[in-house]
């Protein structure tokens, strides 16, 4: 009996995960930030695991939550989960300490009362770990349960962080819920970046993938280097050796200096100047920027919760703003 019960529960689908994953500073904080709308992400560090859960509730809330899954010698865990700090009425700068507060407290899991105990002055338990910080944003109107992730950037030049960042990628994105999101940064070569191999590895028909390339900004200017235009074009067109067939979006971020810029008018820029090199002319007008890869992202999730795209499409904005282009605006 008991052993039936627990293979009905195996069956009850995930909430779909959108996982961003990619090399160290390929730009994973900077498109889960316009995903979200600008939502106060700036206290991210990039050895953290970070999770923004959508749920549907009654009550508005938003809290930051801490997961642990390991103890501080790698060993698993059965899994334990606090509230660390409702954020419903803060700022942006108090959201960002508790951001930064979170992410060291899921580094000591000997303390077992993150809200009642200091953490230590500088050194952390782990350096880095599987445990995680969860930031929930429930309310009423909320139309599905969805999860976004951002995992650890790959580094190649500490081994065993390489192999634990590796794993904890395939393990999360083997999953039937997820929706992979790989992202290639044009500045390097996309044949040597992680998120080729695994995403191709985790889903070989490119079915639950949709591709993510960020920093054209930085290669539009050498509009004669042909052979990194073609593979690139090829890349966001879906027709490279691995056969994305969800395409792969072309996303302009701002750079730390451009903060106070508006990321859309820098967007439009970027796909202006690319437009205007032949090689990118044949590609489809809806791979470039923010606004169609939330309208891809939302069709897989809709895919993912068993509904049809037909119906009840996606109530979309009519202006280009980023908070209305954002994914938690078209989920609410
Ligand atoms: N020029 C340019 N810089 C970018 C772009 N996307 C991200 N960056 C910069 O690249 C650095 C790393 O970005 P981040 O989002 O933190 O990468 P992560 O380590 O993958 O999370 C930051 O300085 C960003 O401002 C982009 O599209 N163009
Ligand atoms: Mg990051």
């Amino acid at each position: 009996m008991a052993q039936q019960q627990k293979s009905s529960l195996a069956e009850i689908p995930e909430d779909p995960t959108i996982v961003l994953f990619g090399d160290l500073f390929s730009g994973k904080s900077s498109v889960l930030k316009r995903l979200t709308g600008g939502l106060l992400l700036t206290g991210l560090r990039t050895l953290s695991i970070v999770e923004i859960r959508l749920l549907q509730a009654e009550e508005p809330l938003r809290k930051i939550s801490l997961r642990y899954i390991e103890d501080k010698n790698h060993q698993p865990i059965s899994p334990w989960e606090i509230t660390f700090a409702i954020i419903t009425e803060l700022n942006e700068e108090e959201i960002e300490e508790k951001l930064h507060e979170a992410q060291r407290y899921v580094r000591n899991p000997s303390i077992k009362d993150a809200k009642h105990t200091r953490l230590p002055p500088d050194i952390d338990e782990l350096y880095f770990t599987k445990n995680s910080v969860c930031v929930t944003i429930s309310g009423p109107d909320q139309m599905y349960n969805l999860s976004m992730v951002e995992l650890p950037g790959v580094v190649r030049n500490d081994e065993s962080h390489e192999q634990f960042v590796l794993s904890l990628v395939k393990e999360y994105i083997k999953k039937e819920s997820a929706i992979l999101v790989p992202i290639f940064q044009a500045t390097s070569d996309i044949a040597i970046q992680c998120a080729y191999r695994l995403a191709r590895e985790a889903d070989p028909t490119g079915q639950r993938t949709v591709g993510v390339l960020t920093k054209m900004d930085r290669i539009v200017d050498f509009p004669n280097d042909d052979e990194i235009h073609l593979e690139l074009a090829t890349l966001v067109k879906g027709q490279g050796e691995h056969k994305l067939v969800n395409g792969t979006y072309v996303i302009r971020n701002p750079t730390n200096s451009e903060i106070r810029e508006d990321p859309d008018e820098l967007e439009k820029e970027t796909i202006k100047a690319l437009k205007q090199i032949s090689i990118w002319r044949d590609v489809p007008s809806d791979r470039y920027g923010l606004h169609n890869l939330t309208i891809k992202l939302y069709e897989r999730v809709r895919t993912c919760c068993g509904l049809s795209q037909i119906d009840n499409q996606p109530k979309l904005p009519v202006s280009y703003e980023s908070n209305e282009t954002s994914l938690v605006y078209l989920l609410f």
